[in-house]
């Protein structure tokens, strides 16, 4: 297609379609015939700004994703919600800051976070006519308390708008390590129950304390209770022996259910939500893999992801779809290596910078903690190249709401903004500000980052510290003009109190009221003056 087409195509998709983002009464569709392409986010896990090639990586080779780069665009400026899993993907699912619901790190026995009465990025799609699926990590709860494993497990992903789940019920280091496939904990023999606990130990299977001689790789305390194939897990967990995971099958096992997905989809649209296990810990690779990086199981982890990525793609393309599916790559947090296991993350580095030249890393409000590699790719359809546009993936749910035609009901995805001009055309503008999130709060605007005090009664956890990450936490404001320092070394808060102050005050309303509340009041002032 040449560029008048492609841009007359994107204007289209904007003008005739995007306006139904603005919000409405009606949660139907009110466009006629938007476009509606497939959509696939693939969410990795704790993969860094600087963890691919096309981002700079050295000593581990990512040509599936690269070439989804270079047929898209490529983001510098792109943002998960928190540095954390948890947040970030409630953020992304429910187009609401994390922190209107305190959502934290959620131990593996944790209730369903999202409120089931509520509106969703796959209920959203689904009112557009799309089937939709999550494969993968969930990492936010489910059931109601006490979950029993035997049993049917609701409410989950089903009940918040997803039609098939096939999961990895909380992370890789916690128990149960089983797959859960809709309801129902996959291959479980009935006379062999499954039972969980983070409180009391199980006696049942060894833990890495009691046998440390049964270890693949040493962990730290809280990653030494029960042991699963060769390595010990946070929480304990008895029974279930027919139904547990081999890590080394992920790829397989997941690429395979995504597949089964599309397929099943028919000549229906598909919504399909592909969160990774890998890169996070413990990280053990197939046999394929291993060795495929000079770094060691981190590396050879992001090349596992690579193939997983290219099993989709490839699919993609060889039943004609890659044309009409929209692809959205990115991470739910930036880089860590020693996440509690001994697998030489930190040995094995060499030149590679997981940060890509920012400061910090999961854990961390510092840049690193939430500016993740970020690419979309809609062959044929957007106008690919490298952007610089700031944004949220808070900000995807209202973007692809606006794509697909549906109008946003009023107390929906609440601070998403629609981004959408920015995710098809490499040259439109980002956001003008966003929040990011990594145990204090931070607001960036333009080149411009505010970062909060840590609140007085915060309580960290206690293995924080030994992250090798830092933090950027302190009790005094800090900000940071990133254009000039984007390693966050200045802190100029002294030297700018008027910028300080309204960035400060900007954040506080953030606090007490929606962005899309914020952002309307902002419009009403503009056209009254
Ligand atoms: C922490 C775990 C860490 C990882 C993280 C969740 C300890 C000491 N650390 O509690 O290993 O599991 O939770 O990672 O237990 S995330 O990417 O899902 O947010
Ligand atoms: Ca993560």
């Amino acid at each position: 297609m040449d560029m008048k087409m492609l841009n007359l195509r994107i204007t289209c998709i904007l003008v005739c379609f995007g306006l139904a983002a603005c919000q409405s009464e009606s949660p139907e569709p009110v466009t006629s015939q938007p476009l509606k392409p497939n959509v696939i986010i693939f969410y990795v896990d704790d993969l860094g700004y600087g963890d691919l090639g096309s981002y700079g990586a050295e000593g581990v080779e990512t040509p599936h994703v690269d070439q989804l780069a270079e047929r898209g665009i490529r983001f510098t400026d792109g943002h998960s919600p928190a540095s954390t899993c948890t947040p970030s993907r409630y953020s992304l699912l429910t187009g609401e800051l994390a922190f209107r619901r305190d959502a934290q790190i959620l131990p593996g026995d944790a209730p369903l976070l999202i409120d089931t009465a509520s509106q969703t990025l796959p209920r959203m799609f689904k009112r557009a006519g799309y089937k939709t699926a999550v494969v993968g990590k969930w990492h936010l709860g489910l059931g109601l308390g006490e979950v029993n494993w035997n049993d049917a497990v609701s409410p989950g992903p089903l009940e918040v708008g997803f039609d098939y789940s096939y999961l990895l019920p909380s992370t890789g280091d916690r128990v149960p390590t089983v797959y859960l496939k809709n309801h129902h904990v996959e291959n479980l023999n009935p006379s062999d129950p499954i039972t969980v606990s983070y409180k009391e130990k199980l006696d049942e299977r060894p833990t890495g304390l009691s046998n440390p001689e049964l270890l693949r790789f040493k962990a730290d305390t809280q990653h030494s209770q029960t042991i699963i194939n060769g390595v010990s897990r946070i929480g304990t967990m008895s029974g279930g022996e027919d139904a547990l995971w081999v890590d080394e099958e992920f790829p397989e096992v997941f690429s395979g259910q995504a597949k089964k997905f599309i397929d099943s989809a028919g000549d229906d649209p598909f919504f399909l939500f592909f969160s990774f296990h890998d890169i996070h810990v413990p990280r053990l690779p197939h046999e394929q893999f291993q060795g495929a990086s000079s770094m060691g199981p981190r590396g050879d982890a992001i090349a596992q992801m690579d193939w997983t990525t290219g099993q989709i793609v490839n699919y993609l393309k060889e039943k004609g779809m890659a044309e009409n599916t929209l692809i959205i790559f990115t991470s739910d947090n930036g880089p860590v290596l020693d996440d509690g296991y001994d697998d030489q993350a930190e040995e094995l580095l060499g030149d590679h910078d997981p940060s890509g030249g920012y400061r910090g890393g999961k854990y961390s409000i510092f840049e690193a903690g939430t500016r993740v590699p970020t690419i979309v790719s809609w062959p044929g359809t957007i106008n690919e190249g490298e952007s610089d546009a700031l944004f949220s993936q808070t900000d995807f749910y209202a973007s692809l709401a606006s794509l697909v035609g549906v109008a946003l009901q009023e107390d929906e995805a609440v601070d998403s903004q629609n981004m959408l001009e920015a995710l098809l055309d490499h040259e439109a503008d980002g956001n003008t500000w966003i929040v990011e999130e990594g145990f204090t709060l931070a607001l960036r605007k333009g080149d411009w980052k505010y970062i909060a005090p840590l609140p007085e009664d915060r309580i960290l956890p206690d293995w924080i510290d030994n992250k090798g990450v830092e933090g950027g936490l302190a009790r005094i404001p800090q900000l940071y003009n990133l254009a000039d320092d984007p390693g966050e070394t200045k802190n100029i808060a002294k030297d700018k109190p008027e910028l300080l102050e309204d960035m400060r005050d900007m954040l506080r309303a953030i606090q007490q009221e929606s962005i899309r509340e914020l952002k309307e009041e902002d419009q009403m002032t503009a056209s009254n003056k």
